[in-house]
């Protein structure tokens, strides 16, 4: 067993059941002219996690451990899209729109891809999904049950959203879930900052959070 310094107290894990679960790196969320930016938000915001990410996924690749990405993303014909989730609020483009980088969050549009700076390498699974959180509607519990992983440990964008909605569902899955703290980004900095205390609150009860250095060292 490996144990890393974390909040509210230690994580312990076996390297051998750990995965690495990059959340929604995409060109949408990430660049100007994407899905992130049509609801108003200033995208720039999430660019800090790109570092820290990058030196937590070369860490899981040289340990070879396994990495899963996730893409939240929809069919070209839009029927996995739920009018609720394309008719809310005002956005200046919706989803299945064509924008500068393709339709909005379309499967197969370059805006829905993951950006170069944390693109998946050949033996890296990536989920598409049309939900916020990662189970549902897609493979993801079948591909962590066959990897036999029981740790997860969580980078990605948004961290109140995408982020935060996965760590819940796979906490109650019975998954021991960390998120890596400065390998997430929200629009909304104090959004990120309540995510952190509402998952490591009363004993960690959605899970456990550190920072990619002290992940890093453990895994070296
Ligand atoms: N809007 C926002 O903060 N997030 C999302 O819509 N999706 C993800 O978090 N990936």
């Amino acid at each position: 067993m490996a144990v890393i310094k974390a909040q509210p107290f230690d994580f312990t894990f076996e390297p051998s059941t750990t995965g690495l679960v990059m959340i929604d790196f995409q060109r949408d969320f990430m660049e100007p002219g994407g899905f992130g930016e049509t609801l108003g938000n200033d995208v720039s915001l999430l660019r800090a996690a790109i570092e820290p990410a990058q030196a937590l996924l070369a860490a899981f690749r040289k340990a070879g451990l396994p990495v899963i990405h996730t893409r939240e993303c929809h069919r070209p014909d839009l029927s996995d899209l739920p009018d609720a989730k394309r008719d809310r609020g005002a956005p200046s483009l919706r989803i299945g729109d064509a924008g500068p980088m393709g339709r909005i969050l379309i499967s197969g549009e370059p805006g829905a891809d993951i950006i170069p700076e944390l693109y998946p390498i050949k033996g890296e699974t990536v989920i598409d999904k049309p939900g916020k959180g990662a189970f549902y509607s897609t493979e993801f519990g079948a591909v962590l049950a066959d990897l036999g992983l029981k740790q997860l440990i969580f980078a990605g964008v948004t961290t109140e959203v995408c982020v935060q909605t996965t760590m819940r569902e796979a906490n109650d899955r019975g998954f021991d879930c960390l998120l890596a703290t400065d390998a997430s980004e929200s629009y909304f900095p104090a959004f990120k900052a309540a995510a952190i205390d509402m998952i490591t609150a009363q004993g960690g009860i959605v899970g456990w959070a550190s920072p990619v250095a002290q992940i890093v060292e453990v895994l070296d």
